[in-house]
């Protein structure tokens, strides 16, 4: 049987969450690189289109050839086809706690410092430095809230807020340093 494959692209945050994932449950899969940056975005083109019609990584093919993209539902999976370990902790509160967290970083932070939309303002003129200020105002516009999650971060053991919370940091850091155009910054 093959390895299931996943589509991902190295500074992708949503594919590194699913990385991790699959990591923690013991899965052995094969890496089919997808770059945001060279020939125009490879997730553009109508190959990885045919795979994955939103044209975003992560997208996991799975042995019997089922597709499927978006880390949480991939993350879900993971979670209900390979119960051990546990990315959830079992305590009823906190894995609403865990989803929390992951929403915070998935729905807010993450979607306003994506290629597309990053790609967006500069077609509308942006600077370099101005896409840049927008990217640190989003990622760190509420210290206190930050904070206080990692604090929560550090006693969980392999749940999903720590593992979102972990994918984010890479991209976090070197996206203060992008420079427009060039750069693979992406979430
Ligand atoms: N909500 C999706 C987000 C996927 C996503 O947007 N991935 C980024 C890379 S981190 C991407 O492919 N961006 C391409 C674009 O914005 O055009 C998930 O969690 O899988």
């Amino acid at each position: 049987m093959n390895a299931p494959r996943l589509y991902t692209y190295y500074r992708s945050g949503a594919a590194h969450r699913v990385r991790i994932g699959l990591a923690l449950k013991g899965v052995s899969y094969d890496s089919v690189p997808v770059h945001l940056v060279r020939n125009g975005g490879e997730h553009l083109l109508p190959s990885y289109r045919a795979i994955n019609p939103q044209s975003r990584v992560p997208a996991l093919q799975l042995s019997d050839g089922a597709i499927m993209a978006q880390s949480p539902a991939i993350l879900e999976y993971l979670e209900e086809t390979i119960p051990a370990p546990p990315l959830l902790p079992t305590d009823p509160l906190e894995p609403a706690q865990v989803r929390r967290v992951a929403a915070i970083i998935g729905c807010d932070i993450h979607p306003l410092n994506n290629v597309g939309p990053l790609n967006e303002l500069r077609r509308c003129g942006w600077s370099d430095a101005q896409v840049s200020a927008w990217i640190s105002k989003w990622i760190t516009h509420e210290p206190s809230f930050r904070s206080k999650w990692l604090k929560v971060c550090c006693h969980q053991q392999r749940t999903r807020r720590r593992l979102v919370h972990y994918a984010q940091r890479p991209t976090a850091s070197k996206k203060s340093s992008t420079e427009a155009g060039t750069s693979p910054q992406q979430g």
